[in-house]
């Protein structure tokens, strides 16, 4: 019988947390950028073997809400890291631990769940400014283990989630032997457009995006997708476009690269911009964009 259960993966912005996923189940299914607020909504990624079903749930970071946007990520948090079997930190070692990240693991560390800390990117960190940072770890009461990985590498991947299944509780699989997330094809196909937006956009704009799928048809062999890529103010539409349409056109050659792996076909992508003021603060255009909680 297989040991079943659900490992919420927490952090700031930044720190790692969805590479980190991404590494854990050997799948590409959360984005990823160096931009803050990459991850809108909690996402299920899936690892089952012959001993496990281990369901994480990737979450945005911890940020201040601006809008009703902002207020539905926050909530995504709290929902993602109730009735979990463990809570999974992550912090960017490179960067150092934080204050406000001290606060947060002392935080999670009161609520008597196992908490495991991962310590990611070593890749780009000093063993020797690790030290005491794992110092400031060993300080806090309720911490069951500390792990130092690097997601990108795939360094202590595996260990970390061997360890982790013995905080496993269930016995009964939530999904089936193969599934890999609980979001929808489509769902991903809008994540990978929105990421490779955030990747090709300068700062303020990224924030500001949304993708709606129009249409998604499997015709004659392949996949025939339109999308609309939504921006907050008008003087945004022409950067995302781009002179002579070329940022736009960049986006869609990346996306559809993507896109062809995710599905495991041959892609064709007709992508739009459209301003849509506001939208963050809009229930009607979160619902739309799947921006919708289960659980209120
Ligand atoms: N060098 C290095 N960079 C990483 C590693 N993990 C994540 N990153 C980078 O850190 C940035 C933020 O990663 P992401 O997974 O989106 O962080 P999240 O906001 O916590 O989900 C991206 O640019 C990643 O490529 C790692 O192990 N090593
Ligand atoms: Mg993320």
């Amino acid at each position: 019988m297989r040991k079943t259960g659900f490992i919420a993966i927490v952090g700031l912005a930044n720190a790692g947390k969805s590479t980190l996923l991404n590494a854990l189940i050997k799948q590409k299914i959360s984005i990823v950028s160096p931009k803050p607020q990459t991850t809108r909504d909690s996402i299920m990624g899936i690892w089952t073997d012959d001993d496990s079903q281990i369901v994480f749930v990737d979450t945005p970071g911890y940020l201040q809400s601006k809008n009703a946007l902002g207020d539905y990520m926050l909530r995504s948090i709290d929902n993602a890291t109730t009735d979990v079997d463990c809570i999974l930190v992550v912090v960017d070692g490179h960067d150092g631990i934080s204050d406000r990240e001290i606060g947060q693991i002392e935080k999670y560390a009161r609520r008597k769940l196992p908490l495991v800390v991962a310590i990611t990117k070593t890749d780009i960190s000093q063993a020797e400014k690790l030290l005491p940072e794992l110092a400031k770890l060993n300080a806090i009461q309720g911490i069951s283990e500390v792990y130092c990985v690097s997601a990108k590498r795939n360094k202590g991947v595996d260990e970390l989630r061997q360890a982790l299944k013995k905080y496993l509780s269930g016995d009964q699989m939530y999904f089936e032997e193969d599934d890999i997330t609980d979001k929808s094809q489509r769902y991903l196909v809008a994540e990978t457009i929105r990421e490779k937006v955030l990747l090709s956009c300068e700062n303020e704009i990224p924030h500001g995006i949304g993708v709606a799928i129009n249409k998604m048809a499997w015709e004659n062999g392949s996949w025939d997708i339109d999308a609309t890529i939504l921006v907050e103010k008008a003087s945004h539409k022409p950067i995302v476009l781009g002179k002579h349409g070329a940022m736009i056109k960049n986006i869609g050659i990346h996306a559809r690269e993507s896109i062809q792996k995710l599905l495991e076909a041959r892609v064709f992508l007709t992508l739009w911009v459209k301003v849509k003021e506001d939208w963050r603060n809009s229930p009607y255009v979160l619902n739309e964009l799947g921006y919708t909680s289960k659980k209120d």
